[in-house]
């Protein structure tokens, strides 16, 4: 096993960017749709819907990674990464990662998978693949996860809360889907993962390399291994109404806002001490229901929220940190700027006036004008930002570049 840390992938490459977009156009063919079927269709008829199996979405030989290459990765501290044995120590058994050589060249001749989150955040060349899913805001995209299996590999039958498209990167493997009473039957006690007790095969594909298949959120599914196979999984991510209404209401506090006390300077005697009479229910609703964050902020929140990276993937600020005169000359002197691989980029229309970027679950209050940078850095992904000359960048533009890059989440591509 060879271990490929991020850094020296990047620097293996002497283009400008990470990935220069020639280089990419070169290596990942656009995505297929079907000739019969627009995003517009998909979008309308099957995301979030119903499953949807596209054959050769991709080239055959789209993936960059080697199984190897992926072993290496899941021997990393920084990246999440699991392995499920079917018979195991016990039924479907699961490992944590980091693994070491041993940990893998101990594992059965078949029935296993090892799993890997984050792909996409280490290895820019499968960060690439996301571009093929701007159909889909990139708020709502998690990650990248790339899965080898072993013949007959899988993590049994289940389900997933979020939008997956599955595509076939090397071998093939027989996805099946469930019916949805599967799911009332509950899982299996006793084991690691949450094994659907029942699952009632309703209709079953053997994919192929480049073949994708789309899975909403809720739909039983099944995926084995048929020989040695690599699949990959774009996954989404979609905040649960718990954690809005927990970090709504947080929010909400730190505002300032939930100081009064519940008052009755009006009180009525009461038959009985002891009931809390509809009065005060009605004063509860009021208190209750008059709780909201302005539309400007409410805005500001959710952005904020919907951007905020996973705690073992927080970045550091740059220590120590520079001047927005010295990034100014860094700049004129020709050099380029990219996103940290790990950074979460969207915008909003706060106002009228004014536009807020929002990165890593922080917000800058912009204005409309500077619409043409925001977008810069919103479609710079892993390639570098496409910024205007130096001596049209003002001095709010610096203050901002300057802030992020002091964050950590703008790097020197060099
Ligand atoms: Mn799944």
């Amino acid at each position: 096993m060879r271990i490929i840390p991020f850094n020296q992938r990047a620097g293996r490459i002497p283009e400008t960017g990470m990935v220069s977009s020639i280089k990419l156009q070169g290596i990942i063919p656009s995505m297929q749709f079907p000739d019969d079927l627009s995003v517009e269709t998909f979008l309308n008829t099957y995301w979030q819907q119903q499953p949807l199996l596209i054959r050769n979405a991709f080239k055959a030989d789209f993936f960059p990674l080697e199984a190897n290459e992926l072993a290496g990765l899941a021997m990393e501290e920084d990246l999440e990464s699991r392995i499920v044995l079917e018979h195991g120590e016990r039924p479907w058994e699961l490992r944590h990662g980091p693994f070491s050589e041993q940990d893998f060249s101990s594992l059965p001749p078949s029935h296993w998978s090892l799993l890997v989150q984050d792909v996409d955040k280490f290895v820019p060349e499968v960060q690439a693949l996301l571009k093929h899913f701007q159909f889909i805001p990139d708020w709502r995209v998690d990650d990248i996860m790339v899965s080898y299996a072993e013949d007959q590999g899988s993590v049994g039958p289940h389900v997933d809360s979020y939008d997956v498209f599955l595509i076939q990167a090397v071998g093939t493997r027989r996805w099946k889907i469930g019916a949805m009473e599967d799911v009332q039957e509950g899982y299996l006690d006793n084991v690691d993962l949450q094994i659907l007790k029942q699952f009632s095969v309703q209709d079953e594909w053997l994919l192929e390399p480049g073949d994708m298949l789309y899975l909403p959120p809720g739909i039983p599914h099944w995926g084995v291994a048929e020989g040695e196979c690599v699949t990959c999984s774009v996954g989404f991510r979609a905040p649960s109404h718990q954690e809005m209404l927990e970090d709504w209401s947080q929010h909400l506090l730190e505002t300032g806002l939930g100081r009064g006390n519940y008052k009755d300077p009006h009180l009525s005697l009461q038959t009985h001490s002891a009931e809390i009479d509809a009065g005060v229910f009605a004063q509860v609703d009021e208190i209750i229901s008059g709780y909201k964050l302005s539309p400007a902020q409410q805005r500001r929140w959710f952005g904020r929220l919907v951007t905020r990276v996973k705690d073992h993937l927080e970045i550091d600020p740059v220590s120590p940190a520079i001047s927005a005169e010295t990034l100014r000359l860094e700049i004129m002197a020709g050099r380029l700027l990219s996103r940290h691989p790990f950074a979460r980029f969207a915008f909003a229309n706060i106002d009228p006036e004014t536009l807020s970027l929002f990165v890593c679950g922080e917000s800058i209050d912009l204005q409309q004008s500077d619409r043409p940078v925001v977008l810069s850095l919103c479609n710079a992904n892993e390639d570098t930002v496409d910024l205007p000359p130096p001596e049209q960048l003002d001095t709010r533009t610096m203050a901002m570049l300057v802030l992020l890059y002091n964050s950590g989440y703008l790097l020197f591509d060099d």
